[in-house]
């Protein structure tokens, strides 16, 4: 059994209720999808993706809105035991090239308005067999309607992979995390019980679906219960407040920087959120000045949760008992974690601080067609190497207390330096570049780029920060630029970012 079984069994067991509730820009009602509609169209549209010749293992990548379409082509992929791969849809050509190629998908649906590039695609790539333009859900459902309801049965191999989320590393390259349908089924057990999601339960959902945070966590976490989500195309804070007020929502999971814009949104002390169980923060550290502010503003504690995309979510702060401030909580249900030495890996104790691996049911099993990765990220008896560093409570809560790895957090969003620098060394301008976070009070981290120019005096902010936009998704490209004539370095010549931190952010 897998969390498809459950979402069937959803279907027909709520067949009358809402599923999914698609709110316009502005928070006003839009269309609404039943549990059994839902079933209906994702099996159409699985018949839909039969004719266009999908099976067993193939990548299907999504790059479209937040929207009906999505949700259906991720749904009927899966039920065909084929591999979905969500993209942004604000990946420039280069970045979507790479992942095209990397996943060597076969099958990519792509926003009509951006389908005009992608068009001479196919015949540059050897996997991909058709770019399918999506225009609108009235055009896409138009097309499925006709298709008669496929009868394939459920997928029962827990070990197959369902789901790749891209995701980087030291290398600049990302790699996609393998997800199997028994690593998300664990997942969402383990979240349904220690969050105590109810069929009754309205989520306003207002995070991108093209990540763990927003599709699996926010979104098949809602209907493995049996519940509604309402979702807004972007986030808007007063729009947002207005929604779960208007709504009667119960449950609401978003990343720190837009808690913060909830509680300095201009309605924010006028909305009532009683009627709200839940509210999660996570993607990034929660800061102890927002938990607070948030308790104030709106009455309710935020409960802070860590996870990666390789594993969903891992600790959590409980849904009865403390919450405590700073603090990520404790493993979830079938979630082991231990802090160790970050030399020789051997256990620490309680108390100090180490590096953070984890094991279970919900942790990838490594990334597609890069076992050396996969080698480099578990150890031998597989607890993965998080890259985070921590502790343990003696009462078991675990505290992060920053990163081995190089990255930078900014908005929820992880950004690997080294994917900026590769770029920036494209420059011909640029002799030299090291991309560091610099603290931010609404981002969290701000990307800014420290560069060494070829010759001083040749380049200005705006150039490089136009030369990035053009190759770079938005949340990657710096910010910030600042020009140095050299690094601090380390006796090996590796740059010390640590140290050029502490030079640049405050300046
Ligand atoms: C937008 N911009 C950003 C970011 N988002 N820049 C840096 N960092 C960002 N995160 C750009 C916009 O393109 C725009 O650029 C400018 O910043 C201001 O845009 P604004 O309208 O203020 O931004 P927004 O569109 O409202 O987006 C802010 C946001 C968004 C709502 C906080 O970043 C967001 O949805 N973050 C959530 C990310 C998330 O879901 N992460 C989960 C992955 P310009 O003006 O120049 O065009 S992590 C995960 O899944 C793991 C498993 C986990 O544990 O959760």
């Amino acid at each position: 059994m897998t969390f498809l079984d459950r979402l069937v069994d959803n279907c027909e067991r709520y067949a009358d209720k809402v599923a999914l509730e698609f709110l316009e820009a502005d928070g006003s009602s839009g269309r609404g999808v039943t549990y059994g509609q839902l079933e209906e169209a994702v099996r159409k549209t699985m018949a839909y993706l039969q004719e266009k010749g999908v099976k067993k293992g193939d990548r299907v990548a999504l790059q479209l809105p937040k929207g009906l379409p999505f949700i259906l082509l991720h749904l009927a992929v899966m039920r065909l035991e084929a591999i979905s791969l969500p993209l942004n849809p604000g990946y420039p050509p280069r970045e979507l090239r790479y992942f095209l190629e990397d996943a060597a998908v076969e099958l990519f649906f792509a926003d009509a308005a951006a389908a005009v590039t992608v068009a001479p695609l196919p015949d540059e790539m050897e996997s991909l067999e058709e770019v399918v333009p999506v225009k609108s859900t009235d055009s896409f459902l138009a097309q499925v309607v006709t298709y008669e309801a496929a009868r394939q049965p459920l997928p029962r191999d827990p070990d197959a992979t369902c789901l790749m989320i891209y995701t980087s590393g030291t290398t600049g390259r990302p790699k996609g995390a393998q997800l199997s349908y028994g690593n998300l089924t664990a997942n969402l057990d383990a979240l349904h019980e220690a969050w105590g999601w109810l069929a009754e339960d309205r989520i306003l959902h207002v995070l991108p679906i093209f990540h763990v945070h927003g599709l699996i966590v926010a979104l098949h976490g809602a209907l493995n219960a049996g519940a509604t989500a309402l979702l807004l195309p972007a986030f808007e804070a007063e729009v947002a407040l207005e929604a779960m007020e208007k709504e009667q929502c119960t449950v609401f999971m978003a990343v720190p920087t837009i808690h913060r814009r909830l509680v300095e949104a201009a309605n924010a002390g006028e909305v009532d959120l009683s009627h709200m169980r839940l509210l999660t923060s996570g993607s990034d550290r929660l800061p102890d000045d927002l938990f607070a502010q948030f308790q104030e503003t709106f009455g309710h504690t935020l409960l802070e949760r860590y996870g990666m995309s390789e594993t969903g979510m891992l600790i959590s702060n409980p849904l009865n008992g403390e919450r405590r401030v700073g603090s990520v909580g404790l493993p979830l249900p079938g979630v082991e974690a231990r802090i160790v030495d970050p030399e020789t890996e051997a256990p620490l104790p309680d108390g100090e601080v180490g590096a953070v691996q984890v094991r279970g049911a919900n942790v990838c099993k490594g990334y597609w067609r890069r076992p050396e990765k996969t080698a480099e990220a578990f150890t031998e008896d597989g607890w993965l190497r998080t890259g985070d560093l921590g502790l343990r409570e003696p009462d078991g809560y675990f505290t992060l207390k920053g990163r081995s790895k190089d990255l930078v957090i900014s908005g929820g969003y992880n950004v690997y330096p080294p994917e900026v620098e590769l770029v920036l060394a494209e420059h011909p301008g640029v002799d030299a570049s090291a991309v560091i976070g610099c603290p931010d009070p609404e981002w969290g981290e701000r990307v800014t780029a420290v560069i060494i120019p070829e010759a001083a005096g040749t380049l200005n902010a705006e150039e490089i920060i136009a030369f990035c936009r053009e190759r770079l998704v938005n949340y990657k490209v710096p910010r910030r630029v600042v020009f140095v004539d050299s690094f601090p370095r380390n006796a090996l010549g590796k740059v010390q970012k640590a140290r050029l931190r502490e030079q640049v952010c405050d300046e």
